[in-house]
């Protein structure tokens, strides 16, 4: 692949394309922080697959210790949990009905959750582009009825329809929550500055966190709302919002220890942010971006706004990949800590966090450099956390180790 193709596949997927209109230029940030680095190493695993750009890695909660590798273009991969396995086996191909553009590249195929229940009821739920444009689905799945370690591609049933009025920021996060709800992240359409004002605007899905009861069917829709969710008796509002003022959630996860749900919020100007997310939080933009003001355009008298727990300047990032808590075996060194990248720099890191005091400890730096673009997070079934990164066509995977 020529050098300009390489570049393009290495466009940030969610804010490079955004034109800077700040006073403050990132040169004139804060000092680049000289962050601890941790003994702990980035390695290459399941290095004899060749999977195009994995933006989805996850497991399927069933027992089997499968892993599964979703391509931005629309295949799901499974393989055992062995670094070494040669061949993949395809789980589903929907390729044909998802759009994916790489030079578009925040659209396709974004999220993949299986039920709680899938070793039961084999469901499993999808984000992606539909083939004719502008429009994202979540939807649901079965496993083929004559074989369950194989997702049926005619078994396809929407749940959500969501509208996009550009084709970045498309968020795509999709995650059961310890409550049994999906959790869906999404972003505020697009375009720069949130020209809508869809961060605050209830009335819209964009800029929110959706949470839908995908057990029920009422209203005419194929899901339910949860009797508590926090909007539902606001007048105006769309009931499956859970939390708002959002700019492009690039990946929602929930910790498998405590159940808080952590989101990485994608920055415009200068500051990356890192939330956790309570139920009917406004998470500031585009009023806010990080800890700051940003735009006075959308914002209501009396408004309340959490803020990040964490940000980063756009001196040492531009572009947040959010990544779990890790609650593995293999590296100590991590344990409980909060794993996330940035997408156009590399760099990793892992943030202390105390729940009881809500105070964030040290940042750490994972020195090991990574080429970016890293594009995902994803837990194994064992709660070992994996990472994907993009070169030219295919995505490399790394796994945490100690360092020697
Ligand atoms: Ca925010």
């Amino acid at each position: 692949m020529n050098r300009l193709l390489r570049m393009l596949f290495a466009l940030p997927m969610i804010a490079l394309l955004v034109l800077p209109v700040a006073a403050q230029k990132p040169e004139e940030g804060p000092p680049i922080p000289n962050d601890p680095v941790l003994p702990v190493k980035l390695k290459k695993t399941f290095t004899n697959l060749r999977i195009r750009r994995p933006v989805t890695i996850t497991h399927a909660g069933d027992g089997s210790n499968r892993i599964f590798f979703a391509e931005q273009q629309g295949v799901i991969l499974a393989v055992p949990n062995d670094p070494e396995v040669e061949e993949p086996e395809v789980f589903l191909d929907i390729e044909d009905s998802v759009r994916f553009n790489p030079r578009q590249n925040e659209e396709g195929f974004l999220g993949l959750a299986f039920h709680p229940n899938f070793k039961e009821n084999g469901e499993f739920f999808l984000y992606y582009t539909i083939k004719k444009g502008l429009v994202s689905h979540v939807s649901r799945f079965k496993t083929m009825k004559d074989d369950p370690t194989k997702g049926d591609p005619n078994s396809e049933e929407v749940l959500l329809t969501i509208e996009q009025p550009f084709w970045n920021h498309n968020g795509g996060s999709i995650e059961f929550g310890p409550d049994g709800y999906l959790y869906v992240g999404l972003g505020d359409g697009g375009k720069a500055n949130d020209p809508f004002g869809n961060g605050q605007n209830l009335s819209t899905w964009l800029g929110s966190i959706l949470r839908i009861d995908v057990d029920k069917k009422e209203n005419g829709q194929n899901y339910g709302i949860p009797a508590d969710n926090p909007f539902v008796n606001t007048e105006g509002a769309k009931p499956e919002i859970y939390a708002y003022g959002l700019r492009n959630v690039w990946r929602l996860t929930f910790d498998r220890e405590t159940g808080a749900c952590w989101v990485g919020d994608v920055g415009q100007n200068l500051w990356e942010e890192i939330d956790i997310i309570t139920k009917g939080g406004n998470y500031g933009w585009n009023v806010r971006e990080g800890l700051h003001p940003f735009s006075e355009e959308f914002a209501k008298s009396g408004a309340k706004y959490i803020d990040p727990i964490f940000e980063y300047h756009h001196n040492v990032g531009k572009s947040i990949t959010s990544g779990y808590v890790y609650r593995g075996k293999k590296v100590p060194q991590l344990q409980g800590k909060f794993l996330y990248a940035d997408y156009v720099t590399g760099k990793v890191w892992a943030l202390e966090y105390d729940y009881d005091t809500k105070k964030v400890g040290k940042n750490y730096r994972i020195e090991e450099p990574s080429n970016p673009p890293v594009v995902c997070f994803g837990e194994t079934e064992d709660g070992e956390v994996l990472m994907s990164a993009i070169f030219g066509e295919y995505g490399a995977i790394y796994e945490f180790a100690p360092a020697e």
